[in-house]
């Protein structure tokens, strides 16, 4: 009886640290949970804050087509700020707050390598030239 309890807490230990462990992966993965997820389809839920984006990091595999739903952060809409990725011809201002009606920028990665996602659409917007502060990365892995 006593090893079964020991058993169960060893258990729930292991199940916790699981959930831990997935709360931390912020960025990289795309979240395809949804009832949209499919083969060769990446989605990324995006916020776009004055410094940041969040994720930052987009990884997906050559020839996929990336879904990026994005929104601006609370307060943060009127700034315009976006999502330009030149070698995509990727150039689009994000004005929308509500996360259940998000901008959707969707295209198919395929050219391999990194790529500069920055805000072009405020270029010399209060935040300093082409917002040194807010960079992200598009991966295309092979
Ligand atoms: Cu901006």
């Amino acid at each position: 009886m006593k090893g079964k309890i020991f058993f169960l807490l060893f258990a729930a230990v292991i199940a916790l640290g699981c959930v831990q462990q997935a709360g931390r992966n912020e960025t990289a993965q795309p979240n395809q949970m949804g009832p949209e997820a499919q083969p060769g389809v990446k989605q990324f839920s995006m916020i776009i804050g004055h410094t940041f984006y969040n994720p930052a990091t987009l990884t997906v595999d050559k020839g996929d087509t990336v879904v990026i739903k994005a929104v601006a952060a609370p307060g943060t809409a009127s700034h315009l700020h976006g999502i330009t990725i030149d070698e995509y011809g990727v150039n689009e201002a994000v004005a929308t707050e509500d996360t259940n009606n998000p901008q959707i920028i969707q295209f198919v990665a395929d050219k391999e390598g990194f790529f500069t996602i920055y805000c072009k659409t405020c270029w010399s917007g209060p935040y300093g030239r082409g917002h040194p502060d807010i960079r992200g990365v598009l991966e295309v892995k092979p």
